[in-house]
């Protein structure tokens, strides 16, 4: 009490809120005023921060806390009640009538959309040192993701504002959800490359902040083991990003100026923009408040389902079981094998690969109700069958993919599937974990996700009528992956299928030892036939042909192993590194 003298008001009134919250072992045990006293302010520094970054402050993190805590105790099932089946939902095949016709309908309604990348997370799965977004997607051209992700939008921005003659918005805004573990390195990414080509007041920052952790069933705040004058805090999950959306006013500030879409996407998947336009022209065309894409999934693959659920008193949702829970929910539910793939060879359930369309009404709609709060989970690891006591400090969590939990049935919500190919090749896991991936099953390693952009533009190019040879299968990082010819180009030459296809003429054809990379928006191809490496720069957008042979020694792929320190990490880690020999350089 003696101390009470060195707080300001409020942060008196935030201490009788803990005492009341059964947390007064925060403070119990503190020195005679005069000792540590600016260390005492600044727990209340921390725990100002702590109540105002949660919807509902700490007083609603404690209830919500204990009443998740018990429910984990007692054992209880977040299923309890519901059935689960295959639901349907828009099936997409690229390339053909129906899926123009989207991407169509898609590239009109960009120019209304804004985009969020959720990339707060550490990527512990993948063990790299930086930021996941400074990773190359691929190391052809040394790409990385956030400058694929901004070319993208650009690319989107160009077309769609072109197709709309100046009626309406000109820029589209792009958010990106850091963390304290990658604000930092983001902010610097950015600047030191000119916000790759975007205005950087298009670009805004919004930073999730930790929370605090739990000791006991008693949802009893953490303290800090390195410091007993902080509480320990850990990531809340990726579902902050709902609730930053709304306290920082961008979500209203993007519906105020007549945006209609959010999208949001994670930190390493360099395939999503080729899903974008198709999947935003779903949503337009089918009037979807929600809409999640997905690809066929592998059972236990470590993406979550999406599930019908049914409930005993007749309520339905579509909504992603997580993949820890779906095999548990399965076997619990008739299903006695749980998670297995079907006579398809992949699991009834669509994997979901957190790629959401929101309609921004209904969405602002339903968050000035809730403010953001996401349905909340925890997984405390118990030192016993008592379940008294933790093995370490837990906390809730929370995910993106969960807000329409809460949308009422009238909601309408649906989901887009399209080959894993076009749509998600991630890198979420490092070599050794990715080595062990059952056969058959998707690696999501970085050799995996470099090698699969390959894949996907020469399927692309193939469908516009270009003879590209068969993959080789080749083994780096101890993983077995088909080797197409690297073939790469910027957004703004092949943004849509429509776009490849239209600068693709006579009888074109690429050799599986190939390398070709398209920089200039304006470059056709033209009875090419490549054997070697070619490179068609960007010069001021002027007009490129490249016709008739091209042949070269070309760029080879040489094997590197992981664990060979005087490589690189971003190269080591997939395994393979890039000769640059010989190569034809247009115009
Ligand atoms: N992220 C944050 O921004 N903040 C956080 O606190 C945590 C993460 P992971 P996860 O598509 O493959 C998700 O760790 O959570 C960002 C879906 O839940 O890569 O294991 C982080 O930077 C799952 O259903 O994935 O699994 C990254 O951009 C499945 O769809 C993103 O959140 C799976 O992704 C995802 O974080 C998938």
């Amino acid at each position: 009490l003696k101390n009470l003298s060195l707080l300001s008001p409020e942060q008196v009134e935030l201490a009788k809120m803990l005492l009341e919250m059964g947390q007064s072992h925060l403070f119990e045990h503190w020195p005679e005023p005069g000792v540590d006293d600016d260390e005492k302010r600044e727990l209340f520094n921390q725990v100002a921060r702590l109540n105002s970054s949660y919807p509902g402050g700490l007083v609603s993190y404690i209830k919500t806390a204990r009443e998740l805590l018990a429910d984990s105790k007692a054992g209880k099932n977040p299923y309890d009640g519901f059935t689960p089946s295959v639901p349907s939902g828009e099936i997409l095949t690229f390339g053909d009538d129906t899926f123009v016709q989207y991407e169509d309908a898609g590239v009109k309604e960009a120019r209304k959309a804004a985009f969020v990348l959720v990339a707060g997370g550490l990527g512990e799965r993948l063990g790299y040192n930086g930021i996941k977004v400074a990773l190359p997607s691929e190391t052809t051209t040394g790409t990385c993701f956030l400058q694929h992700y901004i070319e993208s939008i650009l690319a989107l921005q160009e077309t769609s504002c072109r197709l709309a003659q100046g009626d309406g918005p000109t820029e589209i805004p792009f958010a990106i959800m850091t963390s304290d573990d990658t604000h930092s390195h983001t902010m610097k990414l950015l600047e030191s490359n000119a916000y790759f080509g975007m205005k950087p007041t298009q670009v805004k920052l919004v930073k999730q902040e930790k929370v605090a952790c739990l000791d006991d069933n008693d949802a009893r705040l953490a303290v800090d083991p390195h410091n007993k004058y902080r509480i320990q805090t850990k990531p809340h999950g990726h579902g902050d990003v709902h609730s930053l959306l709304y306290s920082s006013g961008v979500l209203k500030e993007w519906h105020d100026a007549g945006r209609r879409w959010v999208l949001f996407f994670q930190d390493t998947n360099g395939l999503l923009f080729k899903a974008i336009p198709s999947a935003l022209g779903v949503s337009a065309t089918k009037g979807y408040h929600v809409n999640s894409l997905a690809v066929p999934r592998k059972a236990k693959e470590a993406i979550g389902g999406i599930t019908k659920l049914t409930h005993q008193d007749g309520r339905t949702m579509v909504i992603n079981v997580e993949y820890n829970q779906l095999d548990p929910l399965l076997r619990a539910s008739g299903y006695p094998d749980g998670d297995v793939n079907s006579e398809t060879g992949y699991s009834p359930f669509p994997g979901n690969i957190n790629q959401l369309i929101f309609e921004i009404g209904p969405y602002l709609e339903e968050l000035t109700k809730t403010r953001g709060a996401i349905k909340e989970f925890v997984n405390p690891k118990y030192k016993d069958s008592t379940k008294t006591a933790f093995k370490s400090s837990t906390r809730l969590e929370c995910m993106m993919q969960d807000y329409p939990k809460t949308l009422p049935p009238s909601a309408r919500v649906g989901f887009t599937v399209m080959d894993a190919w076009v749509a998600y090749a991630p890198v979420k896991n490092n070599p050794e974990d990715a080595a062990k991936v059952p056969k058959g099953n998707p690696y999501h390693s970085a050799t995996s996700g470099e090698m699969t952009i390959y894949k996907a533009n020469s399927l692309t190019l193939r469908k516009a009528g270009v003879k590209v040879d068969d993959p080789v299968l080749q083994v780096f990082n101890g993983q077995e992956v088909e080797v197409w010819p690297r073939i790469v180009w910027k957004p703004k030459w092949g943004l849509t299928f429509s776009d490849v296809r239209s600068k693709v003429r006579g009888n074109c054809s690429v050799t599986q030892r190939s390398t070709m990379v398209i920089k200039a928006p304006n470059c056709h191809l033209v009875d090419l036939s490549l054997d070697g490496a070619l490179i068609v720069d960007d010069v001021d957008g002027t007009e490129v042909e490249v016709v008739g042979p091209v042949q070269n020694k070309g760029w080879t792929i040489e094997s590197v192993d992981y664990t060979n320190t005087s490589v690189p990490e971003e190269v080591r880690i997939r395994g393979f590194k890039i000769n640059k020999i010989e190569q034809l350089l247009k115009p």
